[in-house]
């Protein structure tokens, strides 16, 4: 590609990505109820080791640290989720008011520190009691979420103003419906089925609100894209990825944006469409939020759920030493390619939500954190991203996943993806080398050097 790029434009937004259940710990404090996650991590073989997040980073205490890290790199923008049970415990009715106070102090010391909010209202912790009313294979969760959404940007609106309704729902879906990694660890088609309309009209129905209540609000929707690739390139293998190709990265952006279901999807889930549903689905976003990591790889597997499994990444994809630190292929390729796609198919601005890299990354005597292999993923994306704005892909905005490492759900704590190490038995945060190459890239990229 060009050898020198354009500047990055004017008001690009540099920031970091983080979740509630990931981070915040106080899990029981405050009059937080429990969550689908809560759950899970008390399932036996739901979380490696028996991890849980009832301490995580302890971010409910220590959130000011946190911000203060965050403006020692520079960053302009925070990308976080508000927990629904800590705000709401048992889902609805009544309001838990100490919750509501956390992110008042949140809010108003990151833009005390000059750091933008980006709230995001769903990171996969369902309140238990409404999953026991039956979750989001129910239809009355589109109206449950509408009003949590409701309480949100009454609350916080004055202060925040990007707002994203959900974040990947295709991950919490597909793995917590269909494959069971993930909250609730169901695989049934007709519920994987129902929570994918759901879903979609409770995002419909949030954006709705957050447009109404919200003065200035610009909303937009997180969705995970990355191309599925059949593992070895047969008949059965090709029908698995265009499968999961529908259920990965289809069914959400294409009914939010384009007002219909992929083919093979469309067919399934009529029984399940209402009439005006699709009108309810497709309102309009002012931009499109993309998770992306790497390209995945899709076989044929009767027993599961669809028929479908993962497969593993051809050998020369997941070899190198700083794929296995992440655990799959590195190939910023696709993300140059996923940000072209994109830009052509639904013609929104992109806002890169989540990029980044895991590890095992550990202190050294000295009590220095180095990183390397985050700091070569995270170039390789950047210039790969920089190629499709060069190539025309409307880019505003670029998140690292993540501040710190964190509960990284049925990993547990033993997959790190932080800037900032965070060791879980004394909880003390430590700035890895990578968090000041993003605070170099960002000061350069101010500068229109980068
Ligand atoms: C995202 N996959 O999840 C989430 O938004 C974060 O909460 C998470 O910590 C981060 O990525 C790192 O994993 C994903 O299997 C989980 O391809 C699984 C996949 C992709 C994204």
């Amino acid at each position: 590609m060009s050898a020198t790029p354009p500047p990055y434009p004017q008001g690009f937004v540099w920031g970091v990505s983080t979740s509630a259940y990931q981070i915040e710990g106080a899990a029981a404090e405050d009059g937080r109820g429990p969550s689908i996650w809560d759950t899970r991590c008390r399932t036996a073989g739901g979380v490696v080791n028996g991890d849980t997040g009832d301490v995580a980073c302890d971010h409910y205490h220590r959130y000011a640290e946190d911000i203060a890290l965050m403006k020692g790199m520079g960053v302009g923008a925070y990308r976080f989720s508000l927990s629904w049970p800590r705000i709401l415990p048992r889902g609805r009715g009544a309001v838990n008011d100490k919750g509501l106070d956390f992110y008042d102090r949140l809010i108003d010391r990151l833009l005390e520190a000059g750091i933008e909010p980006w709230a995001c209202l769903y990171h996969w912790d369902l309140p238990q009691a409404l999953h026991d009313l039956g979750g989001w294979a129910s239809r009355d969760s589109a109206g449950w979420f509408a009003d949590y959404a409701a309480l949100c940007a009454r609350r916080y609106g004055d202060r925040v103003k990007r707002w994203a309704t959900f974040n990947e729902f295709s991950v919490f879906t597909l793995f917590g419906y269909a494959i069971p990694w993930a909250a609730p660890g169901i695989t049934d088609r007709v519920q994987h089925l129902r929570a994918i309309h759901h879903v979609n009209l409770a995002h419909g129905a949030g954006v709705d609100v957050l447009r109404a209540l919200v003065p200035q609000a610009s909303i937009g929707a997180i969705h995970n894209r990355q191309v599925v690739v059949p593992e070895t390139d047969t008949p059965e293998n090709r029908e698995a990825a265009a499968l999961l190709d529908e259920h990965w990265n289809l069914v959400f952006p294409d009914p939010q944006i384009r007002g219909h279901y992929p083919p093979r999807t469309a067919e399934a889930i009529e029984p399940h469409v209402q009439p005006g549903d699709m009108a309810r689905i497709a309102r309009p976003v002012d931009w499109f939020g993309l998770n992306h990591y790497g390209p995945i790889f899709a076989k044929t597997e009767p027993e599961r759920t669809w028929g479908y499994g993962w497969g593993n990444a051809p050998a020369a994809a997941a070899n190198s030493e700083a794929s296995r630190a992440v655990g799959w292929a590195i190939f910023p390729d696709a993300f140059r390619e996923e940000l072209l796609t994109i830009s052509r198919r639904y013609r929104l601005p992109i806002v890169v939500t989540e990029n980044g890299c895991g590890g095992s990354d550990a202190p050294d005597a000295g009590g220095a954190v180095d990183d390397p292999h985050r700091i070569a993923y995270l170039k390789t994306y950047n210039a790969a991203m920089r190629d499709a704005m060069a190539l025309g892909a409307d880019v505003r905005g670029y998140f690292v996943w993540s501040l710190l490492d964190n509960f990284e759900w049925g990993n547990g704590y033993g997959q790190r993806f932080g800037l900032v190490h965070v060791d879980f038995k004394t909880l003390k945060r430590t700035p890895k080398a990578s968090s000041r190459w993003y605070a170099d890239l960002i000061r350069q990229a101010r500068a229109g050097g980068a």
